[in-house]
């Protein structure tokens, strides 16, 4: 591929014609939320909207505004059998004939539209199995190794596409001028040396042991045994953390915390975990809950919550072998022997 090769051309060389078809649809909503955010508060989308998501999370007016943009554009796709936001408490059947279910983050960040910062788009491709019968609930509850696509649009100083088919991540550049998605890297690999972090310190007293360790020891730098200095990145949106990684290496976490009684982590399994995790192993990385790797995770609920831990594979195992030592899983619990 060349330098000018656009998302239509990638798209149609790598991907089945139902793929392409479902993230051209993607793409083209992606474009629509991008021009929404540069015109800002100009378009009144700053403040909040009123309501509250399923996770009880007040919804600012951009996240209804690209749930609508990404849900309409779904739904009207043949390929597409069914939808499930982040922001709804029920999925949305499509079309009974479709071969595909899309699950989507339609803002992830945020909290960071008001502030002028990054947010982004994630979204994960499914296979729906039962064509010529409504979608519902539980043909979404699918391990996250099933994806057939994944990614994130991040807005940030400039728009752009992460996504993979399951054959390495390939990334894009939004083109202002030709309003077309251009493929700047078609290989994209997490680098083994890592040297940043991301995590939200202020959380540091709610943290199980291996994970309070394990920050201890990149804080104690090259006078600890991890003999080097480290570096703490948060971004506070996890797609720009997870972007970051994907471009200069390193490792995110939001584990697994005692700060809310009943609450298994902070990510969504569905919207943000599996996709993420899809990019982050596509590129070489890895991704689990601490202990046990995020894809294999049978998910029971759709608006499910997860501890995640992705980024260089060292590191991501290092973070597993402390938890053995422990002898917890990530949640918490003893591990069986
Ligand atoms: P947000 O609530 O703004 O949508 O999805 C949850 C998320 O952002 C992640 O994108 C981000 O990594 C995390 O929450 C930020 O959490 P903190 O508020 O603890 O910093």
């Amino acid at each position: 591929m060349t330098a000018q090769t656009t998302l239509a051309q990638y798209l149609e060389s790598y991907t089945t014609p139902q793929l392409a078809s479902t993230m051209t649809t993607l793409a083209t909503a992606s474009v629509a939320i991008s021009h929404l955010l540069d015109k800002g508060a100009l378009a009144g989308i700053h403040g909040e909207a009123g309501g509250q998501n399923v996770q009880g999370e007040a919804q600012k007016k951009l996240d209804v505004i690209s749930n609508d943009l990404l849900l309409n554009a779904l739904i009207h796709n043949p390929n597409c059998a069914g939808v499930a936001s982040e922001e709804l408490d029920e999925i949305s059947p499509a079309n009974d004939d479709g071969t595909l279910l899309v699950t989507f983050d339609p803002l992830d960040g945020s909290s960071n539209i008001d502030i002028n910062m990054t947010v982004g788009t994630i979204f994960s491709i499914l296979p729906y199995h039962n064509q010529g019968q409504r979608a519902c609930e539980s043909d979404f509850l699918q391990k996250g190794e099933n994806q057939l696509g994944a990614g994130y649009f991040i807005y940030g100083t400039s728009t752009m596409l992460a996504v993979t088919f399951g054959d390495g991540v390939a990334m894009f550049s939004f083109d202002p001028m030709s309003q077309t998605y251009i493929l700047i890297n078609d290989d994209v690999r997490i680098s083994h040396d890592t040297a940043e972090y991301a995590i939200n310190a202020s959380n540091r007293r709610y943290w199980l042991e291996p994970i309070a360790t394990y920050i201890e020891e990149l804080t104690q730098g090259d006078t600890g045994v991890r003999a080097k200095d480290y570096n703490m990145r948060w971004v506070a949106a996890m797609i720009a953390d997870v972007h970051r990684i994907l471009i200069r290496g390193g490792v995110f976490m939001y584990p697994f915390d005692t700060k809310i009684a009943g609450k298994a982590g902070k990510l969504r399994l569905m919207y943000e975990a599996n996709p993420m995790s899809f990019v982050i192993e596509q590129a070489g990385g890895a991704s689990t809950d601490g202990v046990q790797r995020i894809m294999d995770i049978t998910p029971t609920h759709i608006h499910q919550r997860i501890p995640v831990v992705l980024g260089a594979k060292e590191e991501v195992e290092y973070v597993k072998a402390l938890y053995e030592k422990a002898g917890i899983l990530a949640n918490g619990d003893k591990a069986s022997e």
